[in-house]
């Protein structure tokens, strides 16, 4: 029975402001009679979260009263970056005018709130954004989807700078409370780590023994836009039981032994991303990937009841008195694993079907291999994943014999089917038996064991086809698909550019494009239209100049709006160049110095600013960290350059600094080394905020660039194609530098940057790195067309018409990069899924 509620929200705003006023003296986190903007913040946030739970709770009510059961497509994902969720709740409720004026009643403005939120930063970079977009794409397509994580306590840690350069700290997102999570204390499930297989006389086994941790379920309420549908992200959190603390050892002064499973379990989700350096963090971070897939399966299995209640209730439900099979599970259920850190979602399903379900092996892998999916994001040799044979029979006994006898299953089709592959056998198949370090490639098993396998973009599921996955493409020719990723329309233009949100809305007649973004193109008719050029330029110089504001509050360096604004912002990674970026930037110095005063007059001013987090112990990404800021403290002391160039590390890059920079983008620097960024995703968010971008034929890149046009992308670059030739010529001393790198690297040793020794870092760009051939990032071969191309956009820059013309044109053409295009792309062609619109 479920009682009806009173509605707790309402429309108006003096009702909301009372409901605010509320959560501020009744939900007991502060003192009542505070009411800064940290306590506003999470009044508000507990506010839009009772109505984020009645949209929820209604939807789920539907669904239990009509007996429908769902089928139900989840993401499987160890990454999600969520970032801040008051702007995106308020304005996919379409409630944010309500909410303001609540607030100002309350003596407060909705702009100060929000900054107060903490991001959700429980991802590293694009595979976790994208995770996060396609949610917000589920929900605005009133799709039957939902996302499945880890609650991390400490998310991506926060970047501080010290003598040395980057410093790691903890990031608290949880330091307070999330306002946004409910706990699901009936939602619990037990997952086990090492033990042992029991064989019983039937033939059957069990995994048995070892140490049992809880999952516990907390949902994130995920609104779509203006629809009633409200998804949820569940992210497990892991905990022991009162039985497992030992109250005598306690009692008796054995305080750490007497809490050990509890601290034991504290380790799953203590951090995102554990460093695996160490064998015990390898087996942390293996732990974590099992735990997000048993606890996960076991609920879908289990639909939070009991797996054989559910199937039961499931074999009823057809047609009253007949069984359903289970080989209709995976018309119920689709499971997508993001990148191959959840592929032990494969045995599990297996294990389940048949160790706790019985099912024979056929049939039980007939029902897996027609459940699972697997995006891949990267064909970067040190990302793939291979786990060692002797952790995993050690952590999950059980799960190695079923890894095994897919092996050896597959090996035997080879020999009786594919014959021709015998030669290929020893790369394709799952187990690597190098008895030096015998291991499980994760990838293999994804391949093997997925009913679809896809890349991220065309270039990208081209390369997946014709290099990393070749031998399979003949077995399976239809198994491998393209889905070019795709951002959310609402986070990254609707909300973080209202300015420029509002004169699309106006020349376009209709707000419709935020949920068909192919709209857009229709902007393009207007490109030349005076007006709408200087509205353009209006709302770009209102968001440059708010960004100059966030830059002189978070560094303390003043930029001016009106020099062209170039961002680099990503995760730091040699193959993304960073290090070729500001190889430029010092080449541009050293040339501003070069010329006279009258003549520096005739350039083009610019503020460079950089942005991302380099892995702790990634040494050369940190190395390339220090170099940035170091040329920046001095080109920005410079009295002869700084009206002409700046050049700004903009710390701790987060999503919430995202959205601050992107509107205020003019020019995007998306350079990295063909072939080697799957797809990139910044790059669409830039280029729907109408910034131009600088950037080489890799990853979506080259489909940006065909959908805004060719003369509206300053291209240059080596192409995926010439990339293997060109590292042989230089392994063959073939390559000739071009004078102005020989300078550029010069000047840096020169020691005009101060004295860190940057010698290491160059010397990757010359000799033999750790990759086999010196520079193997081809930043030499690129640089000479790089400096030619920004030399381009110093020109175009200086002829505003044109400048603003491309501007328009680049929004325009960014139409098919929304990810619900993605959303519904893997909805028709992957998981066979319809709408399951609230009615
Ligand atoms: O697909 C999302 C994103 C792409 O846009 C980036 O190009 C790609 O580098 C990133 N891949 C990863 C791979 N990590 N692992 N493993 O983050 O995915």
């Amino acid at each position: 029975k479920i009682a009806a509620v009173a509605n707790p929200v309402a429309e108006e705003p003096d009702k909301i402001a009372s409901n605010i006023s509320y959560h501020a003296q009744y939900s007991p986190h502060f003192s009542p009679f505070k009411f800064e903007p940290e306590q506003a913040f999470y009044a508000t946030a507990e506010s839009v979260r009772d109505r984020l739970i009645q949209v929820s709770n209604g939807m789920r009510l539907i669904f239990i009263i009509t007996n429908l059961i769902q089928s139900k497509h989840t993401i499987l994902s160890m990454e999600y970056l969520q970032g801040r969720a008051l702007t995106n709740a308020v304005g996919n409720l379409d409630i944010q005018d309500a909410y303001a004026d609540a607030l100002n009643k309350l003596g407060h403005e909705l702009e100060e709130i929000v900054e107060q939120e903490k991001d959700a930063a429980l991802g590293n970079g694009g595979l976790g954004r994208l995770a996060s977009c396609f949610l917000d794409s589920m929900a605005t397509l009133n799709l039957p989807a939902w996302g499945y994580g880890l609650r991390y306590r400490y998310g991506l840690f926060k970047q501080r700078f010290g003598k040395e350069g980057q410093e790691e700290i903890a990031e608290d997102w949880l330091e307070k409370f999330s306002p946004w999570e409910v706990v699901r204390h009936d939602i619990v499930f037990h997952v086990r780590f090492f033990g042992h297989v029991e064989v019983h006389p039937t033939g059957s086994r069990k995994w048995v023994g070892g140490e049992v941790v809880q999952a516990l379920a907390y949902d994130v309420p995920i609104p779509g836009y203006k629809t009633k549908n409200t998804i949820s992200l569940r992210i497990w959190e892991a905990k022991a039981g009162a039985e497992d603390f030992n109250l005598f050892q306690f009692n008796d002064g054995q305080y750490e032994s007497a809490a050990q499973l509890h601290s034991r379990a504290q380790q799953i989700c203590a951090v995102l991303y554990p460093g695996d350096a160490t064998e015990s963090g390898k087996l942390l971070r293996l732990k974590q990937q099992f735990f997000l897939c048993s606890a996960s399966l076991q609920l879908f299995s289990n639909h939070g009841i009991n797996l054989r209640t559910l199937f039961s209730d499931l074999r009823r439900e057809k047609d009253g008195k007949g069984l359903r099979q289970w080989s209709e599970f995976p018309t119920k259920v689709a499971v997508q694993l993001n990148d191959t850190h959840p592929t032990l979602a494969i045995p599990e399903l297996m294990r389940l079907l048949m160790d706790d379900e019985g099912l024979g092996w056929d049939e039980a892998w007939d029902v897996t291999t027609r459940t699972i999916s697997y995006t891949n994001h990267t064909v970067l040799p040190e990302a793939l994943e291979k786990w060692s044979q002797a952790v995993l029979w050690k952590l999950l006994p059980r799960h190695m014999e079923i890894i095994e006898e897919i092996d050896k299953r597959f090996i035997a089709m080879i020999h009786t089917t594919q014959p021709e592959l015998e030669s290929k056998l020893s790369s394709m198949c799952i187990l690597d038996d190098n008895p030096q370090k015998p291991v499980v490639r994760m990838a293999n098993l994804c391949v093997v064991s997925s009913h679809t396998v896809n890349g991220v973009a065309q270039l990208h599921s081209d390369i997946l086809k014709s290099e990393l996955f070749a031998d399979y493409v003949s077995i399976w020719p239809n198994k491998f698909q393209n889905k070019t990723n795709g951002i959310t329309p609402r986070r990254w233009l609707r909300f973080c550019s209202p300015e420029l949100s509002h004169i699309i809305t106006k020349w376009l007649k209709t707000d419709q494009w935020v949920t068909n973004l192919d709209l857009l193109t229709d902007l393009r008719q207007f490109a030349d239209n005076a007006d709408l050029q200087a509205e353009w330029e209006s709302a770009k110089m209102a968001n440059k100049q708010r960004l100059a504001q966030f830059i002189l509050q978070v560094t303390g360096i003043s930029i001016d709006p009106n020099s062209l604004f170039d961002i680099q912002v990503k995760r730091i990674h040699e193959y993304k160049r960073q290090l070729l970026n500001i190889l430029g930037v010092v080449y541009r110095y050293k040339y501003l110095k070069s010329i006279s005063p009258e003549e520096r007059k005739n350039t083009t001013p610019r503020t460079i600013m950089i942005g991302g987090k380099a892995f702790a112990t990634y040494t050369n990404a940190k190395r390339i960290v220090k170099l940035v800021n170091d040329v920046g403290a001095v080109v920005n002391n410079d009295p002869d350059v700084k009206c002409y160039l700046k050049v700004v590390f903009v710390p701790n890059y987060n999503v919430s600094v995202a959205e601050k920079l992107i509107p205020g983008s003019e020019l995007s620097q998306h350079i990295s080394t063909a072939g080697m960024e799957a797809s990139g995703s910044s790059n669409m968010k830039f280029a729907l905020n109408g910034c131009l971008i600088i950037g080489t034929l890799d990853g979506a890149n080259i489909e940006i660039r065909e959908e805004i046009g060719e003369d509206n992308f300053f291209l240059f670059g080596a192409t995926a194609d010439e990339v293997p030739r060109l590292r042989k010529e230089r392994e063959n001393g073939l390559f000739k530098p071009d004078p102005r790198f020989e300078e550029a690297k010069q000047f840096i040793r020169s020691g005009v940057f101060g004295s860190y020794d940057y010698n290491p870092l160059l010397e990757s760009l010359e000799g033999n790195s750790g990759y086999g051939c010196g520079d193997y990032f081809l930043v030499g071969h690129d640089f000479p067309g790089y400096m030619d191309a920004q030399a381009r956009v110093d020109e175009v820059y200086k002829d505003r018409k044109r400048w603003i013309k491309m501007s328009i044109l680049s929004t325009a053409g960014s139409g098919k990069f929304s990810s619900d295009r993605t959303i519904s792309q893997y909805a028709k062609e992957i998981w066979k899924i319809e709408e399951c619109r609230v009615p």
